[in-house]
């Protein structure tokens, strides 16, 4: 047999037991796949954020949910679309427990559309497929997301932040006509979707 060296670092290693070394290169080549992945990770985050147009609210803007109803751009009179002086549109919307107010709003295509949506009670989400709509409605502050519909079409807009047991059937509508068709809208048709 022989002999064992008296340093017990420099004895040969049992069964079983891996070599400091080879743990080191394991643990080296681990990172550097996890750091590759973290890279792809962030590279999509920055890809499709740039490539779909998303984008964190660039403003803060607060407002007394307790109030909405009395004073301010979203009493009930000023929600729905209205029409801005250089063409564009902007619509006001107000998420509450369960219902999204109004329920329907009619906007042109091919047009720059301002959101701006507040909450009542708690957080909503707003979100249009197939835009880059998609943000969430916390109350005490105003959202607001800019866009244009490409085609005419009927969007179907569910809220998508859990916000209690009538969750589910919270959705509401953006329906989208021609431009040429918009102006001979009527005031009620642009904040309800009703045909007159
Ligand atoms: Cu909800």
């Amino acid at each position: 047999m022989a002999e064992q060296p008296s340093n017990p670092l420099l004895r040969p290693l049992a069964d079983g037991i891996v070599p400091a070394e080879v743990i080191a290169r394991t643990e080296k080549r681990w990172l550097m796949i996890m750091t590759a992945m973290l890279g792809v990770m962030m590279a999509i985050v920055v890809v499709t954020g740039i490539a779909g147009a998303l984008h964190p609210s660039s403003n803060v803007e607060v407002v007394d949910p307790t109030t909405l109803h009395l004073q301010g751009e979203f009493v009930e009179s000023n929600l729905g679309t209205a029409i801005e002086p250089d063409g564009s549109v902007t619509v006001r919307i107000i998420a509450e427990q369960y219902d999204f107010v109004p329920r329907c709003v009619r906007v042109p295509a091919a047009t720059p559309v301002k959101f701006r949506l507040t909450s009542a009670d708690v957080v909503h989400g707003f979100l249009l497929p197939d835009t880059n709509v998609n943000t969430m409605v916390v109350p005490g502050f105003v959202a607001e997301v800019r866009t244009s519909c490409a085609g005419p079409g009927e969007y179907a807009m569910p809220c998508h932040e859990f916000c209690g047991l009538g969750h589910q059937a919270m959705w509401a509508h953006v329906s989208v006509v021609p431009k040429d068709r918009f102006p001979a809208q009527s005031p009620r048709e642009r904040t309800s979707c009703a045909t007159e």
